[in-house]
């Protein structure tokens, strides 16, 4: 993409209404406006971020045997008549009357609309185990929208629904969405704690948090420092084995890891004093094991090998993911910028031509362009009429992972800069290197 021709509208001023990093970042950067309070429009490079986020999302859900299917924003009441949570729901709910005097509402979440789903086409325990899940928009009316998308009314969340026979089968399902939420942040260079919670109006027993540390975080955490030398990294994980899964679960919820929710003072005192944190979280996820609250509630049951009727066992799993474009921001970025991890970049490499308008620049800045391209490498090409210091403010500010500055000085010895944006790490070489260094 070259920069003249794309829409790009960045700030110089810090606008004065955020109030944390990653909210003004992501104006500053041009990657949203604000459309009304809590609502968002997604510009050109937000977007980009989102549908970056989005894809890893999908991808680590299906490699976890999870289907993808799309359900509407706008919902009947008369299914959350069904499960009682239409008048439990309360103010965070959008009601909508249509043209013929129906209730509607924009949906805060789907465990009625799948569950309605499901007792309409599964009958056999054959069927089982099944888990369906969309990413879609969601609606809450928050009463305190703030923070930029991190708190939002109109907000972008994947959420995933397990149908299974027994409890056990279920708590599987639970186990599986744990290791591919683990791997699905890991992706996304961030580290994030699965934290023992509250389950709230969503219902159940079991339910853990996934918390991004950060000191603008809405939750209060206390932690054993130990567990923030887990990784899952690359192992190779078998979603199918209940062991695999349960053994990698167990081992990242081992140690001490609550919300304020459900802290316990004397439990989190057995803990050696100088591995006790306190400190504060982004929830970028969050799963449950409700058991079977809904399929009771709304009829969704399934046939036994023995030929009984019985309600199907759920869960549901939630990920922000519009919420991670500002926690991974709050998790990474310095005092020029943001620092945007190599998976979720809007575009990989950035050309800065120092010298527009000089014949010989913009023919090397030309060719590296269209070189870059064509090995399926996304470029932003600064090609504006524009200071060398402002294009290199303006490389910073939008933070992609590498920066190529082009220049007569370099050309002439045969060569351009490439810099790192995480280490500020710069080193001269052909422009062939380059392209191959970077394939
Ligand atoms: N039905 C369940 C799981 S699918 C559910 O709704 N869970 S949730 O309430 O925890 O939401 C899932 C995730 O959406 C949260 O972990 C959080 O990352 C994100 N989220 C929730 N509310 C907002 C909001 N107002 N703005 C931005 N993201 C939000």
């Amino acid at each position: 993409m070259r920069l003249s021709r794309y829409f790009l509208p960045t700030l110089r001023e810090t606008p004065s209404e955020a109030q944390i990093v990653s909210h003004r970042l992501m104006l500053r950067a041009g990657m949203i406006k604000q459309a009304a309070a809590g609502i968002y429009s997604w510009l050109p490079m937000g977007y980009k971020v989102l549908k970056n986020i989005e894809n890893i999302v999908h991808a680590e859900q299906v490699r976890a045997g999870h289907i993808p299917l799309l359900m509407p924003t706008l919902q009947s009441a008369d299914l959350w008549r069904e499960s009682g949570r239409y008048d439990d729901y309360g103010e965070e709910m959008l009601r909508i009357t249509d043209r013929h005097g129906r209730d509607m509402l924009y949906g805060p979440t789907n465990e009625e609309l799948i569950t309605d789903i499901f007792r309409a086409h599964v009958t056999s325990y054959r069927d089982l185990p099944l888990t369906l899940y969309h990413i879609q928009w969601k609606f809450r009316d928050e009463i305190r929208p703030r923070f930029g998308v991190m708190r939002g009314r109109e907000f972008f969340m994947k959420d995933g629904y397990n149908f299974d026979l027994t409890r056990e089968d279920a708590l599987h399902a639970y186990n599986r969405h744990m290791v591919s939420y683990l791997r699905t942040y890991e992706r996304m260079g961030l580290q994030a704690i699965p934290m023992r919670a509250d389950s709230g109006p969503i219902g159940g027993d079991d339910t853990h948090e996934f918390l991004v540390l950060a000191d603008t975080g809405e939750s209060e955490v206390f932690y054993d420092s130990a567990i923030t030398d887990l990784r899952l990294g690359n192992r190779s994980v078998n979603y199918d084995s209940r062991d695999e899964c349960a053994a990698i679960a167990a081992e990242f919820t081992t140690p001490y890891a609550r919300t304020d929710e459900t802290h316990e003072e004397a439990v989190f005192n057995q803990i050696p004093e100088a591995r006790r944190r306190q400190s504060r979280g982004i929830e970028v996820g969050q799963i449950f094991y409700f058991g079977t609250k809904y399929s009771d509630a709304m009829g969704a049951s399934v046939q036994t090998p023995d030929g009984k009727q019985v309600p199907v066992h759920m869960g549901s799993h939630g990920i922000g993911v519009s919420r991670l474009a500002g926690a991974i921001i709050e998790a990474s970025h310095d005092e020029s910028g943001i620092i945007w991890p190599e998976e979720v970049a809007p575009f990989r490499v950035g050309i800065v031509n120092v010298k527009q308008g000089d014949a010989t620049t913009d023919a090397a800045c030309e060719t590296l362009y269209k070189a870059l391209t064509a090995a399926g490498i996304e470029v932003l090409y600064d090609d504006r009429e524009e200071r060398a210091g402002a294009k290199f403010a303006g490389m910073d500010l939008i933070g992609l992972p590498w920066r190529v500055t082009v220049g007569p000085r370099g050309l002439k010895s045969g060569v351009v800069e490439l810099t790192r944006r995480r280490t500020g790490e710069s080193e001269e070489l052909s422009p062939d290197l380059l392209v191959s260094r970077l394939s």
